[in-house]
């Protein structure tokens, strides 16, 4: 997960302490008497300050992924929830207060050497410090937030996608279950309560990755707020095509019609290839509608395997992927 290497974000005060006790501290047993020492203490002080602050700022800017290069799924997902422009903002005054106390400190050395009361420029420069720090106090709290929204994120890959829609109960989780080889795993998303399923699929050496997004894709567009539309819309920005489900039997609890005209208005909203599949065909009351050409049931596992093949014949053609061979011996 792209965002999974950002560590916790200090605040201002958290910095400054850190980076001030520590100065203070390399002068701990240190004997200072005579001009002289005097100097290099206050410069070892201020060095020991500076480091640390221009460091710690650099790295938390490192953290994060180029907002240039990230997936559009994640790319939009961040812009909803944080705001890319402002988080980007964040960022560069991050970088900026990092590199502005690197300079200020090399001039303050220049100060303090040499200088009768060296404590005097290096108070000062200590002054400086923590009021750029301050300065950008803002954007750390912003970094701080967007880093505990963005790590909870779940982990969706680059690789062909299957889409799971339909309404509640139609069978949508079972099918995920059904076609994934290891047990499909549970992510928080931001937008619904319920947790989203992602389960992998391997066929000829290619990964195939099935997502359920209950509370997403499982009722008419019209009651959904601006939110969760955005959420939807991210989702059109995988490389992805979709399967609705319906429940002809409607032991779902919705009638047939209003399933399949949720069916067709996923259709039209998401303008990339779909499918439409009639789930629980071992049920007394299932009946296939007429337009319907894919029957399936995931409790007896009936035409999922045909169902399959067609989703993947579908889905944008990529190159297997080989285990790598390991290199050759030098003895060999
Ligand atoms: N008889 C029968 N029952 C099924 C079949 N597929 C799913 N079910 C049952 O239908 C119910 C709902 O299945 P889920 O897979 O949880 O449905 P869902 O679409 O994920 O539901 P939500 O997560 O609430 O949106 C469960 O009790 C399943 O056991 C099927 O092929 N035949
Ligand atoms: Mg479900």
């Amino acid at each position: 997960m792209i965002f999974e290497k950002i560590k916790t974000i200090p605040t201002s005060e958290e910095l400054l302490d850190k980076a001030f006790s520590r100065s203070v501290r390399t002068m701990a047993g240190k004997t200072i008497d005579g001009p002289t020492t005097r100097c290099e203490a206050n410069e070892a002080m201020l060095l020991t300050a500076a480091n640390i602050l221009s460091d710690n700022l650099k790295s938390i800017n490192k953290m994060f992924p180029s907002f240039d290069q990230i997936s559009p799924f994640y790319y939009d997902l961040t812009d909803i929830l944080i705001g890319v422009d402002d988080l980007k903002k964040a960022l560069n005054n991050v970088k900026w207060a990092s590199e502005k106390i690197h300079t200020m400190s090399r001039e303050y050395i220049g100060k303090i050497r040499g200088n009768k009361t060296p404590d005097v420029p290096r108070k000062e420069a200590f002054g400086r410090m923590s009021s750029i720090v301050g300065s950008v106090s803002k954007d750390l709290l912003l970094l701080g937030e967007a880093r505990n929204i963005l790590r909870k994120l779940p982990d969706v890959r680059e690789e062909p996608t299957i889409i799971v829609a339909g309404y509640p109960n139609v069978g949508k989780s079972s099918f995920v279950t059904a076609v994934t080889n290891a047990t499909p795993e549970v992510a928080s998303y931001p937008f619904t309560t319920k947790g989203i399923l992602i389960g992998h699929m391997e066929k000829n050496n290619i990964r195939y990755q099935i997502i359920d997004t209950p509370g997403l894709l499982d009722r008419p567009m019209s009651e959904r707020n601006e939110i969760e539309l955005q959420a939807i819309t991210a989702l059109r920005r995988l490389d992805a095509i979709v399967l609705i489900l319906i429940d002809p039997s409607e032991s779902c609890g919705y009638d047939l019609t209003a399933q399949l005209k949720l069916a067709h208005e996923i259709q039209d909203q998401f303008a990339i290839p779909s499918i439409i599949a009639a789930n629980k065909s071992d049920r007394d009351e299932f009946k296939k509608p007429d337009e319907i050409e894919y029957v399936i049931s995931t409790m007896t596992g009936e035409g999922i395997d045909v169902l399959t093949e067609k989703l993947i014949e579908m889905l944008p053609k990529v190159e297997p992927k080989f285990e790598e061979m390991p290199p050759l011996r030098d003895d060999f």
